[in-house]
């Protein structure tokens, strides 16, 4: 295919799809011809790897996620169809900028934070290793919020991706689906009936994920709510204009919003007809599957791999049984072996806030028919495990975490620590009962996504040093390393990151009107807001540092830009109040004429999976820096080590892991371990005990407290403040004087330019570890017993 026929084809469909010529086209026209051209290159791998998963009769996988932070896909699909070259010739011969036709795709925003955009790099990696499989989800029309800052207050505005056409799906009106709510259930000739009183359709949307080098596509369905009858006649006719539309106003409320929250239960009845209403739809879809080509429901664990992402679709377990059972009639304790068959259970946290419990009666006002058969499979549980105190219902509740254990035949944590934990904590009686059911999966993220688009600069100098085959075989970095002790190469890696970091100044100066210094440190902490993640520790070590310079202007001191990054839940107080803090602090300290050469900070709104890709290649600092046994894994932490930026962090998730892999000469720790988290709150006053031992952090928290960021206001911080000095539940005081000691051992690294530059290169060539092409490699083989279809890219010959 030559650049020829992808022009041809782009302008085909800017006259055919889009209805314009080129000399009235707007960026948006060119952007949409373009992805319909490129579009049409994945279809024939899409139907050969549809076809092709038929032939084999054999096992696919489903991937059942409440979210998929997919960002924007031109670029991907580019990258993985090998289309750079040609893809910026066409838009340059049609007159427009690649970037910029690039950067007019809406940032799809179906999710919070890293366990949505966990499930995104899952889907390439699949796609990549030629892993049958569907990514099921819910096409939300408003995706995560916008955030916007009014005196540096966060604001939240609702996201429009969807007013463009979405260039990528195909929208599927024969595939629908009638999801049923509500109603009673009733005996009849000795089974049990549900009948529903309420139904709203499931029509699905197809994206295809193509993955490297075009070999192989999966599918990402996503349910769109509709009525079941969208429009009242009668009432429209009757002048009850509003009344008309009611139905489809309420139906369609289901797929309407993203919960703009990761780690606490919502607790509203919509987000749990949300979870039913797309497990359901799926789970249907799946049957339908199978059924055309098989005969034996029994047969389903060897055919079908259910992945439940958290417990958000755990109410799959019930939901197969009953069609199982209710619909196919299956005996129930074979209909509950064979749903356990197909299920695996990925825990994302151990917050207990963030562990989803239903009262009963809304599970029963909803779902009556499930909580019946909840209550059976609890029943038949403490049958087989008479002593055991793990229940799934309990006190007027049903716990999501016990019924997707006892539900699923593998459960896994998502690094080697967080595993551990989850052993030892939430689940321990349970691992007690089922000691082989507990696995570890540690994350991974996509190097096509994370590398080869987002840092071309980069990308180059891997492949000019050790060719191509690192991008499906990233074990291959660690061929880099012999070449930290050229001179030509490290020359070249550091010509790479000052290009990333002076493109990100560019975009600072043009979209902030900030001015930042290319030769300054970056450092970088882009994440949710949340206490456990402690922005608030690496605002206060700001403040404390801009303490320390102005003492000794002519000191020796390191230039640093800090750049934070980050949304905080609407409802979550705290937060948003660091969020503020954080921009009160820095209107301050960047107006300081004293310091100004020395420490910036600044808070770009909005952070999303496109200001990531813009943020991490330019990064030379990774803050990880969250309480010991509270980050499950992190996948930002990896992202940032394969580009080059070590981290400053904690022993927590998969930094741990990090550490052991790129060498702890090469990762700044500090703070106290999981366990010392733990013996550390139960001293009485610990906060107010460390904030007396260290002037540094007292002297921060006063200027806070008086006003000093606030203009005197000093009601505008009790919050924060006062949490951190009487409460402190995550040990930010406890664990300051460790952080700002590691932040000068940081100063002192980046002052020798080579030895900085040699520990980024030596971060980047020993991650390789940390693709996600490893981490489905292992659910594969541990979770889901399921053979690739296509051979490994690294046996094909090198390009
Ligand atoms: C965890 O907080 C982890 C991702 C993906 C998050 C983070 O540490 O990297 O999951 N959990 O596994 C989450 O969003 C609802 O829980």
């Amino acid at each position: 295919m030559t650049h020829a026929d992808l022009r041809s084809d782009t302008l085909r469909h800017l006259e055919f799809s889009l209805g314009k010529d080129l000399p009235h086209a707007h960026v948006y026209d060119v952007r949409m011809a373009l992805s319909l051209a490129v579009r049409d290159r994945i279809i024939t791998p899409w139907f050969a790897s549809t076809r092709a998963a038929y032939a084999a009769r054999g096992k696919r996988v489903y991937y059942l996620s409440m979210e998929f932070l997919i960002g924007r896909l031109l670029e991907d699909a580019i990258v993985n169809l090998g289309l750079m070259d040609e893809a910026r010739a066409v838009c340059e011969s049609c007159g427009f900028d690649f970037a910029t036709v690039l950067a007019n795709e809406p940032d799809a925003a179906l999710g919070n934070g890293g366990l949505g955009r966990l499930a995104a790099c899952f889907l390439d990696s699949m796609s990549t290793l030629g892993c049958p499989g569907h990514g099921y989800g819910i096409r939300y029309e408003h995706g995560l919020f916008q955030q916007r800052f009014e005196d540096g207050v966060q604001i939240e505005e609702p996201e429009e991706w969807l007013r463009q056409k979405h260039a990528w799906e195909f929208e599927r009106p024969e595939v629908m689906y009638g999801i049923a709510f509500g109603g009673h259930v009733r005996d009849h000739d000795g089974r049990r009936v549900w009948e529903p009183d309420e139904q709203v359709l499931a029509k699905a949307h197809d994206t295809p994920v193509i993955g490297w080098r075009g070999r192989w596509a999966n599918t990402l369905r996503l349910w769109g709510a509709e009525a079941v009858h969208g429009f009242d006649l009668a009432a429209f006719n009757r002048g009850d204009y509003m009344g008309a539309t009611a139905p489809e106003a309420l139906a369609r409320t289901i797929s309407r919003v993203l919960y703009p929250d990761d780690t606490s239960d919502a607790g509203k009845e919509l987000r749990l007809r949300q979870e039913y209403f797309f497990t359901a739809a799926s789970l249907r879809d799946i049957l339908r599957r199978f059924c055309g080509e098989h005969e034996d429901l029994a047969a389903l664990p060897r055919h079908v791999a259910i992945q439940l992402n958290d417990t958000h679709p755990a109410i799959a377990g019930p939901e197969l049984i009953r069609l199982l059972h209710d619909e196919h009639g299956m005996d129930f304790d074979t209909a509950e072996d064979t749903a356990r068959g197909c299920l695996g259970y990925t825990n994302h946290t151990l917050m207990p806030e963030a562990l989803e419990r239903w009262p009963e009666w809304l599970m029963d006002r909803v779902l009556p028919r499930h909580l019946e058969i909840i209550g059976r499979i609890d029943e038949g549980h403490a049958r087989a495990h008479p002593h055991r105190n793990a229940h799934i219902l309990s006190d007027g509740n049903v716990n999501m975490g016990e019924l997707s254990f006892i539900m699923a035949h593998k459960v896994n944590g998502v690094s080697a620590l967080h595993t551990d934990l989850v052993k030892d904590t939430v689940f321990a009686e349970l691992h007690r009962l089922h000691p082989d059911r507990i696995v570890n999966q540690t994350n991974g993220v996509t190097p096509r996504r994370w590398i080869v688009a987002a840092n071309p600069a980069l990308r180059k100098l891997v492949g000019d040093t050790i060719g191509p085959r690192w991008v499906s075989d990233l074990e291959r970095l660690s061929e880099l390393e012999p070449h930290v002790d050229d001179a030509g190469f490290m020359d070249a890696y550091a010509a790479a990151k000052r290009t990333n970091k002076e493109a990100l100044a560019r975009w600072l100066r043009e979209t902030q009107g900030v001015t930042v210094n290319p030769a300054a440190m970056f450092d970088i902490q882009i994440k949710r807001i949340h206490e456990y993640k402690r922005q608030h520790m690496n605002i206060l070590e700001t403040i404390a540092l801009w303490n320390a310079i102005r003492e000794d202007p002519n000191g020796e001191w390191t230039p640093r830009v800090k750049i934070f990054g980050g949304k905080a839940a609407p409802g979550y107080v705290l937060a948003k109040e660091i969020i503020h803090l954080i921009n009160d602090v820095g209107r301050v300290i960047n107006a300081d004429p004293v310091t100004r050469d020395w420490l910036q900070v600044v808070y770009p709104p909005n952070y999303n999976v496109t200001m990531a890709e813009r943020l991490i290649p330019a990064a030379d600092l990774s803050e990880q820096i969250s309480t010991a046994g509270k980050e499950a894994s992190g996948t930002g932490n990896m992202k940032f080590a394969m580009n080059g930026a070590p981290t400053i962090g904690t022993l927590d998730g998969a930094n741990v892991e990090i550490r052991e892999r790129v060498g702890a000469e090469n990762f700044f720790l500090f703070g106290m371990t999981a366990p010392e988290v733990v013996a550390r709150r139960t001293v009485e006053g610990h906060a107010a005990q460390a904030i007396d031992a260290s002037p540094r952090l007292a002297q921060a928290l006063e200027q806070v407290a008086s006003g000093v960021f606030s203009d005197g206001d000093t009601d505008r911080y009790r919050g924060v403040v006062d949490n951190l000095r009487h409460h402190d539940f995550f040990v930010v005081c406890s664990d300051f004087d460790g952080y700002w000691d590691a932040q000068r051992r940081v100063d002192a690294a980046f002052r020798d330019p080579a030895g900085w530059m040699r520990m980024a290169a030596l971060n980047t060539a020993r991650s390789g570890w940390f693709s996600s092409d490893r981490t489905i490699r292992g659910y594969m083989a541990e979770v889901w017993d399921i053979a690739p279809l296509i051979a490994p890219a690294s046996d094909l010959a090198a390009e």
